[in-house]
């Protein structure tokens, strides 16, 4: 393992110590419960791959029953060195075991088999195998055919929406140096069965297809392969022109066909396996097949034709919003439902949990309860973007959960994850896509909880039935420790950790009043110039009358893009869920809320709950002190220092701010703001230029 990475977290850590700790004082009790069983430093590179090497590998006794392979020379090799059984273990393939990857476990007479169809199904029972660390008679199979990350790298190093360093693919030294680092990722990733990844950012370069780029991505594609880990390419639409010269990219020009089938034929050449395409076209300025007045599935199906003689698939995205209209969130219904059933069956439509945009909450995409003869998949996102960056802990799985178990009333029983992992022919593959959290700091996400969203991505891809604690549970055990306290504790942090984010930041349904570009602090002021859909007031609409937007029937109508009985359940202000209620309704201040209180009052209580549930998270971390290494300790100490900190900021800043619409005073049981609205409006909260923060404003 390498342990020492040029862009470490803790640099970053220490720039901010100083200060934190004088605001420490003032917002938070400190507490000085020390239980000194642990110091040992600790940079959490290893991830949740934490087992201990047998003394002697000969103590394991392994069987194969068939010939080896790359893949099942990695099983036996992880066996032989962290199984600490007595029992001798087959590794069998077999026909009738389970296919599509899955395995299956049994033991008799001291003798454990792992049994699959694929050699990469050995390699995922023994990781099931190591991480329970005794054999319990299991099946499983994935949920998803392809559990894919999406890497929103660039090809300079930098990582969009990255927080944890740079990226780390190093593009300038490969083919010829290959970082560890590569191994270990494949290794992470086949531990929670991943088995796909996107190397480049979806706003694509054109050299990402260029023969010297061509040649370094094949080399990771080597390392990854024996883990069961298929590459794939984000490419610009716009290709032909800007690397190939020609004078249109349109799907229906035969040159530009031959373009991409020339392309194609040499990716395949060096990359046998490789695994396809994600296409961003027609979509922030993304160039496309709408440029030529052709459409989504005109540009999909000319890219698939050529990858289905490789056997390659094509995801497009359908995260697309042009300027026009007057509701964002209506828009990429609009331009893919009167498409649906035109895709060819290697087409997947890769579609964002939410209908705007990765937001703290929003209802489910309409698309997944509408889209009934397309292959469709979800895209989530690891990458805590609008959510507290890398800074604050934010558990993701309460979130995905609450998108992949929704119901869609497409039909009975027609929850998101359902409809996703249907294949609508023989050929189709199903799958389920993350937005990378990862970079190049030593312990791989910039924070070390962030590390759990990572492997709760994974986990969930291959089975969406886990629960959110059963995950945090897993998660806790391989990366700090089983003692029982520390788990309790951190795992009810990381359990309430999204709703109280969401109470700080954007509560009852708010969404997107974040700081204009870097998408951290609060911003819901904010007048620069921009595309209107770009700005917080276009989202939260206050007014002297009230706030939120309203998406029913009578307002932008999206409310008429899912089935029923949504479209009359989001309609009515009455059942429209109250956590989304301003998602939906321009709702008036004194509207009467289920509790009795009106909008305003339980307005400032959501955001006064969230800063002082922020506040708990650090009270209670304070207090495992000792159970974990003092590095990881201190690290995350900081961290949930910074966030009650936000919270504060973000609590104050929107509360302020409303109330000059409201003119309602704040309920006399919420704390008072510590900064005024000037005060917020001075400083817009970005992540890395904290301690520019006027802190002698605060009291
Ligand atoms: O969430 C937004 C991000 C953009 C991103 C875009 C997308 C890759 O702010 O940075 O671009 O979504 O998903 O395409």
């Amino acid at each position: 393992m390498t342990k020492n990475h040029p862009h470490t977290t803790s640099f970053r850590k220490h720039r901010r110590t100083t200060t934190s700790r004088l605001l420490l004082q003032t917002v938070i009790t400190i507490f000085s419960f020390v239980i000194p069983t642990n110091t040992q430093a600790e940079d959490g590179h290893r991830l949740w791959l934490r087992m201990t090497p047998n003394k002697t590998q000969a103590d394991v006794r392994i069987a194969l029953n068939t010939k080896q392979t790359p893949t099942t020379n990695i099983a036996i090799n992880e066996l032989a060195t962290y199984y600490k059984g007595n029992e001798q273990i087959q590794l069998e393939i077999d026909t009738n075991a389970p296919k599509r990857d899955g395995y299956r476990i049994t033991t008799k007479n001291n003798k454990i088999t792992i049994s699959s169809s694929t050699d990469k199904g050995l390699l995922y029972g023994t990781y099931a195998l190591l991480r329970q660390g005794k054999a319990t008679t299991i099946e499983s199979i994935p949920a998803y055919d392809l559990r894919i990350l999406n890497h929103w790298d660039n090809i300079d190093g930098t990582v969009e929406r990255g927080y944890a360093g740079k990226s780390i693919w190093n593009w300038q030294d490969l083919p010829k140096t290959i970082s560890p680092r590569y191994k270990e990722y494949a290794r992470a990733n086949a531990s929670i069965g991943i088995n796909g990844t996107v190397l480049n950012n979806v706003n694509a370069s054109p050299r990402i297809l260029s023969t010297d780029m061509l040649i370094k991505i094949a080399t990771i594609a080597d390392i990854l392969r024996p883990y069961g880990i298929q590459t794939f390419l984000s490419v610009n639409f716009a290709s032909p022109i800007i690397l190939g010269g020609l004078n249109t990219a349109d799907p229906f020009s035969q040159e530009v066909r031959q373009w991409w089938q020339n392309k194609t034929n040499e990716i395949y050449r060096l990359i046998p396996d490789f695994g396809g395409f994600l296409v961003k076209a027609n979509s922030e300025g993304q160039p496309g097949p709408q440029d030529y007045g052709r459409t989504h599935a005109d540009g999909a199906n000319m890219l698939a034709d050529i990858l289905k003689q490789h056997n390659g698939i094509v995801m497009w995205r359908a995260f697309v919003y042009s300027a026009t209209g007057n509701d964002r969130a209506c828009l990429a219904y609009r331009e893919f439902m009167p498409l649906d059933g035109t895709f060819r069956d290697n087409v997947i439509i890769q579609i964002k949990n939410g209908p705007i945009d990765f937001q703290p909450r929003e209802p489910f995409s309409p698309l997944f309860g509408s889209m009934q003869h397309t292959q469709i998949m979800p895209e989530l996102q690891i990458t805590q973007e609008y959510l507290g960056q890398s800074i604050h802990t934010v558990f993701l799985p309460p979130l995905w959960k609450e998108c992949l178990d929704a119901q869609t009333y497409a039909h009975q029983n027609a929850t998101v994850a359902k409809q996703t992992q249907k294949h609508h022919t023989e050929n189709s593959i199903t799958a389920i896509a993350g937005v990378s959290n990862i970079g190049n700091d030593t312990n791989w996400t910039g924070s070390h909880m962030a590390q759990a969203n990572w492997y709760a991505f994974g986990r969930l891809a291959w089975d969406t039935n886990l629960t959110a604690a059963e995950i945090a549970d897993e998660f806790l055990t391989q990366t700090f420790t089983d003692e029982k306290k520390f788990i309790e504790k951190t795992q009810s942090i990381m359990l309430a950790s999204w709703e109280t984010a969401i109470n700080y930041m954007m509560p009852l349904g708010l969404h997107h009043i974040f700081a204009f570009g870097h998408h951290y602090g609060p911003e819901p002021w904010c007048n620069v110039n921009g595309r209107p859909d770009w700005l917080p007031k276009y989202y939260h609409k206050a007014d002297s009358v009230g706030i939120g937007f309203d998406r029913t029937t009578k307002g932008s109508g999206f409310t008429k893009q899912y089935n029923e009985p949504l479209t009359s359940q989001y309609d009515n202000i009455d059942t429209c869920p109250e956590q989304m209620l301003l998602w939906f309704h321009h709702t008036p201040w004194n509207h009467i809320m289920h509790n009795g209180q009106t909008l305003w009052d339980n307005l400032c209580h959501a955001y006064n709950n969230g800063a002082q549930q922020a506040q708990n998270f650090y009270q209670t971390w304070s207090t495992l002190e000792g159970y974990i290494d003092n590095e990881r300790y201190q690290d995350i100490l900081q961290r949930f220092n910074r966030q009650a900190l936000d919270a504060q900021w973000w609590r104050d800043a929107c509360i302020s701010y409303f109330q000059t619409f409201s003119k309602m005073p704040i309920p006399t049981d919420c704390d008072k703001p510590r900064l005024t609205l000037h005060q917020c409006m001075k400083f817009n909260l970005p992540i890395d230029n904290y301690t520019a923060a006027p802190i002698n404003l605060l009291p």
